[in-house]
């Protein structure tokens, strides 16, 4: 991918790149739709994402072209002379790192040839948006002398994603692209930025992702609508408790809060968010503790949480989930934002062939699209790599 990646870049620009860069899609473990509730995650950076080649230029120009989105051609940004609106295109998220760069007193003075191309399926739900930001962040930062630290970087693209493309997420995927270790599961507090990198053994398992091959803008989806029905019951509950966001509210006391709010809907959302940080705590440990049976069990569970009180999952991906099972898969479900992604799946290394093969014949029967599936590994996150 080095090769091609320079390659293209060659092709495009007509000279050498000077460096290339790689920044990952990432997993979520556990722990989905916490971090803007100031909540528990545990991610892991996978080894398909996005690659650039780049080389500065002696104007003010920012060029990048994307293999992905070939058909956009060459986008070209003046620093001088932003866009006002937003493009419709990938370019939003360069006029967003470089917006957001600009707002907090950084020196644009030089520009930046860039070709991309990314190995992440579009609609796997693996955060090829937070990869994006993430990567141009760290090129700006070491090309132009920004020298801005990691995280930084993390809270920079975490503002473009919210005050630039409109998408109210959390802090997750930013924060496992910039900190993500080969090996190692990320354990983060989204409150207090505390975390630890977990050894993620899985021993006589493995996890496979299944891609719904469905695609959706977080932005269009349902998602800011879940940021705001948290933040209302958030403000009910705070009527009554010392409370900062509804993580803060432990289990012992979940009904005890949801006593407090009479919304049927709110509470559902409540629920989940409580009950999903438990089992964040929980898997941590049982990771931890090599008792990867009940792994399974508990990410099933947080499905039937994210599909039942959170209502983020969609009719497919429960088929995914369902068909899993089936297949004998010890434990499945959606992952990140929800209504289309991907689905995780933790299955015994002894049944992963059967598992395959029988997951793959009931698919093909129900539906007429491609299985798109993979075992993943936990990597490393962005870096420079040549
Ligand atoms: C998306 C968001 F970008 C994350 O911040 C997180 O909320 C996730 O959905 C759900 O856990 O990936």
């Amino acid at each position: 991918m080095i090769k091609h990646i320079k390659q293209l870049f060659l092709e495009k620009f007509g000279y050498e790149a000077q460096d290339t860069y790689f920044a990952p899609g990432r997993v979520n473990i556990i722990g989905e739709h916490t971090d803007y509730n100031g909540g528990l995650v545990l991610p892991f950076c996978i080894d398909k994402g996005i690659y650039a080649a780049i080389k500065t230029r002696q104007d003010k120009l920012i060029n990048i072209f994307s293999e992905n989105f070939s058909i956009q051609g060459m986008i070209q940004i003046d620093l001088d002379l932003l866009p006002k609106a937003l493009l419709n295109n990938y370019g939003d998220y360069l006029v967003g790192v470089i917006k957001v760069l600009l707002k907090h007193n950084y020196d644009l003075n030089q520009g930046l040839d860039i070709a991309i191309s990314s190995t992440l399926h579009v609609g796997g739900g693996l955060s090829s948006s937070a990869a994006l930001t993430v990567l141009l962040l760290k090129i700006f930062s070491d090309k132009l002398k920004l020298n801005l630290a990691q995280l930084e970087i993390v809270k920079l693209a975490k503002s473009v994603e919210n005050n630039y493309l409109g998408v109210k997420c959390g802090i997750m995927d930013q924060f496992v692209i910039v900190f993500s270790k080969r090996d190692k599961a990320l354990y983060l507090n989204t409150k207090t930025l505390d975390f630890e990198l977990i050894p993620l053994n899985l021993k006589e398992y493995s996890f496979v992702l299944i891609n719904s091959d469905t695609s959706r803008k977080l932005a269009d989806s349902k998602y800011n609508q879940r940021q705001t029905e948290t933040l209302q019951a958030l403000k009910i509950l705070q009527n009554f408790y010392d409370i900062e966001d509804l993580s803060e509210i432990a289990l012992d006391f979940l009904d005890e809060a949801l006593g407090k709010i009479t919304d049927v809907v709110l509470k559902k959302r409540v629920r989940h968010v409580v009950t999903e940080n438990e089992r964040v705590r929980k898997v941590k440990d049982l990771l931890l503790n090599n008792h990867l049976r009940e792994v399974g069990d508990i990410l099933t569970e947080a499905h039937y949480s994210l599909k039942d009180d959170y209502e983020v999952s969609s009719p497919l991906i429960d088929d995914l989930v369902e068909i899993a099972l089936k297949s004998g898969a010890s434990g499945s479900r959606m992952i990140g934002g929800g209504f289309g992604g991907s689905t995780l799946n933790l299955v015994l290394n002894a049944n992963l062939e059967g598992f395959i093969k029988e997951f793959q014949t009931i698919y093909q029967k129900r539906y007429e699209k491609p299985f798109i599936y993979s075992v993943v590994y936990a990597k490393d996150g962005i870096g420079k790599i040549d």
